[in-house]
């Protein structure tokens, strides 16, 4: 072999050898590729299956919401049916809108608006409760109670939160006698006291059309005669309820006249006297006098018939009511409460207040102008009015 062959042939073997390294490389290249298929087809059918598992969970998901839907639609028409005072409940969700939507409703979004429970949640949520009308004892008794269940039950979601909230504020309500006690066969008798403007006289209205509508025999007594005004004002209620009155002219001492409500009331068999007052005299001293001395001729005159001795409270008036409620029970030994213009305020705290300080019961809600719109107070109802 010349020199030339061996040269030419080892280049052949060098071109050969680099032909199978090239068709090596293509080979492994191929190999390589057809594992890249394999993993793409791999990768292609995870996805797949991410999205079947996915669609399969939130149909499931679906499924279980709709049989909740069911499930719960199914318990309110139970509840429903066991309460037929749903439409009374409803009304009394509308008519205290103003209150659901304004401060409780502020109340709601914080809580709800919040991430964690901290100390600060707390301090801002006395803010809003003082703000509310609810008075500073009772915000501080409200919060502490609300911390230590929430710690207690280890609670971390602020939605949690705002059930317990509801809760605490539900058991502060004094739920015991909160309806005014009418017996049968004996002369009931109810005197209605508060400042002027708060809605005594439209109360009592209100309150006699609903006895009547009861079935009762039922009497006013114009104990208001500071005013001619207000003592027209309420003969025209006793004529819209259609129930009797007894009334002087302006002027007259006030305890005749009671006393003449309570005789008149044994003699025609009454069920009921509601007797109404003056809010206002010359001055604060003198109505306090007045309304004692009413007081006495009442237990008096009635020995042991049911009393009831009843003070009004402007709902919109905040703390204030708060002040008057001590001032009125010093003096005529209140049983209860009944607040009115609930359907006016965005505030309504001093529901809660009144009967934890004063430890008497509210009776009955005014929540609108109109004969009708007197409610017996139900703690619980009212709770679920105004909390959403
Ligand atoms: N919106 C609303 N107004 C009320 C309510 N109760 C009474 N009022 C109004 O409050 C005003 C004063 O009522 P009135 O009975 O004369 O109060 P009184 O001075 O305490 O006898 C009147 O205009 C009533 O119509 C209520 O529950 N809601
Ligand atoms: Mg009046």
């Amino acid at each position: 072999m010349g020199f030339f062959d061996k040269i030419f042939k080892r280049k052949k073997k060098e071109e050969e050898k680099e032909e199978i390294n090239v068709a090596g490389i293509e080979i492994s290249e191929i190999l390589e590729d057809s594992e890249e298929e394999n993993e793409e087809i791999e990768k292609v059918d995870d996805i797949k299956n991410e999205i079947l598992e996915e669609k399969i969970k939130q149909e499931v998901e679906e499924t279980n919401e709709e049989i909740e839907k069911i499930n719960e639609e199914k318990e309110e028409t139970e509840e429903q049916k066991e309460k037929p005072k749903s439409s009374f409940f409803a009304s009394l969700k509308n008519k205290l809108f103003r209150s659901r939507e304004g401060f409780f409703g502020n109340l709601k979004s914080f809580i709800l608006g919040r991430n964690i429970v901290d100390d600060e949640m707390y301090e801002e949520l006395e803010d809003i409760l003082i703000q509310s009308d609810i008075g500073m004892e009772m915000t501080v008794k409200i919060v502490e109670s609300l911390s230590k269940r929430v710690k207690k039950r280890k609670i971390t979601e602020p939605k949690e939160v705002y059930s317990v909230l509801k809760e605490i504020m539900q058991n502060f309500l004094i739920i015991e006698n909160n309806d005014i006690k009418i017996e049968d066969g004996k002369l009931n008798v109810i005197l209605v006291v508060g400042v002027n403007g708060v809605g005594k006289t439209t109360t009592i209205g209100k309150l006699a059309a609903k006895y009547k509508a009861e079935g009762k025999k039922v009497i006013l007594g114009a104990g208001d005669t500071f005013r001619a005004a207000a003592i027209e004002q309420l003969e025209e209620w006793a004529n819209r309820a259609g129930v009797d009155i007894v009334k002087s002219a302006q002027g007259i001492d006030p305890g005749a006249v009671v006393y003449d409500t309570l005789e008149a009331a044994k003699n025609r068999n009454m069920d009921i006297a509601i007797i109404d007052t003056a809010g206002r005299l010359h001055n604060k001293n003198n109505l306090m006098k007045e309304l004692e001395k009413i007081h006495g001729i009442i237990r008096k005159k009635i020995g042991s018939e049911s009393y009831e001795s009843i003070l009004v409270i402007d709902g919109t008036t905040g703390q204030n009511g708060l002040n008057q409620a001590r001032v009125f029970n010093e003096v005529t030994d209140l049983t209860g409460f009944i607040i009115t213009k609930l359907d006016g305020t965005a505030k309504g705290g001093i529901v809660f207040s009144i009967s934890e300080e004063i430890k008497k019961p509210i009776k009955f809600i005014g929540v609108g102008e109109k004969i009708e719109d007197l409610r017996v107070f139900d703690a619980k109802e009212y709770i679920e009015a105004i909390f959403d």
